[in-house]
């Protein structure tokens, strides 16, 4: 029996993964070798445009190394009855980290440190200037999925009180809810964006939010880039409207707008939220799972429902 063909927009880590995948199917790089694939793996960043799809017109299964389905036209895979997987929960502990990493990074000035000492300032008699406390303050969870949960769980451990907002308030939550983006920045002092991606949460975090933030206040977005308004973003780092901001996500990665590489008190990272080889391991064997199941006709193991 022939081998499915698979367009790979995305690598699996480790290489043995990516090993098994070209092992088990007839594995293409380029949509334009790969018209007759019945399956298409790409990341949560690139995902899967309509166009995209339009070349592909034997394609049935949509398989995301990642969560973030806000790249792939959603409603046109609908229309033409193409499944979509992502890779859920192994991949959430890795962002909360990151988000974790990001908050105190900023607070304490971290980069700000490891800068000043390669570019010999403290060794010429420079003194360093002063953080403010991270895990003191009250932390506010904007998108309360699992990632959001996660690091939730993770700033409880450390003593913090946690507040959220969702789209509606969970009746599980051990946090406490506050109606909106704005309420729940006047309410904490560091707040995270976990939310996912996409028209209804493009510029969540807008200027209005970034004030009731306040000049203690640091945001961490370890979401989507659009979810916080970059420009509102910048003149709230120049104005000293919030101390400071983590940024593991942008508008048009991996272009990162000068605003914000020359914005005052601003760590960014390249998109690093999964990157770490238990999570990327975890997400590649859910791929593989994912597309062996949907080949042999079995239920997906991890269906998108959204
Ligand atoms: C990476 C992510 O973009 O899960 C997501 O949606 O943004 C990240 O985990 C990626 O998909 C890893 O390949």
């Amino acid at each position: 029996m022939s081998r499915p063909t698979v367009l790979a927009l995305a690598t699996l880590k480790p290489a043995a993964m990516q090993e098994r995948l070209s092992a088990e199917y007839d594995l293409r790089t380029t949509i334009e070798d790969a018209a007759g694939a019945r399956i298409v793996l790409t990341s949560g960043a690139l995902g899967l445009s309509a166009a995209q799809m339009a070349l592909l017109p034997a394609l049935e299964l949509i398989a995301v190394n990642g969560v973030g389905v806000d790249a792939v036209d959603l409603a046109e895979a609908r229309r033409r009855g193409i499944r979509v997987t992502t890779t859920p929960d192994v991949l959430s502990d890795a962002v909360a980290e990151m988000a974790l990493g990001l908050a105190v990074a900023v607070g304490r000035r971290i980069a700000e440190g490891d800068r000043f000492i390669r570019a010999g300032s403290w060794a010429a008699g420079g003194k360093p200037a002063l953080g403010r406390p991270v895990i003191r303050g009250r932390a506010g969870i904007l998108g309360y999925g699992r990632i959001g949960r996660s690091l939730a769980d993770l700033l409880r451990g450390l003593g913090m009180e946690v507040l959220y907002t969702a789209r509606s308030e969970k009746p599980d939550a051990p946090d406490a809810f506050r109606p909106d983006a704005q309420a729940l920045a006047r309410d904490c002092s560091l707040l995270f964006v976990t939310a996912a991606g996409g028209t209804e949460t493009r510029g969540l975090v807008d200027a209005a939010v970034l004030k009731a933030l306040g000049p203690e206040g640091i945001v961490v977005n370890v979401a989507r880039g659009p979810v916080v308004d970059t420009e509102a973003l910048v003149n709230a780092l120049r104005a000293g409207t919030i101390a400071g901001a983590g940024l593991d996500v942008f508008d048009d990665e991996p272009t990162v707008p000068p605003a914000l590489i020359e914005a005052p008190n601003c760590v960014l990272t390249p998109h690093l939220g999964s990157a770490t080889d238990a999570a990327r391991a975890a997400m590649a064997a859910l791929v593989l799972e994912n597309i062996a199941a949907h080949v042999a006709g079995r239920p997906l193991p991890t269906p998108y429902e959204g």
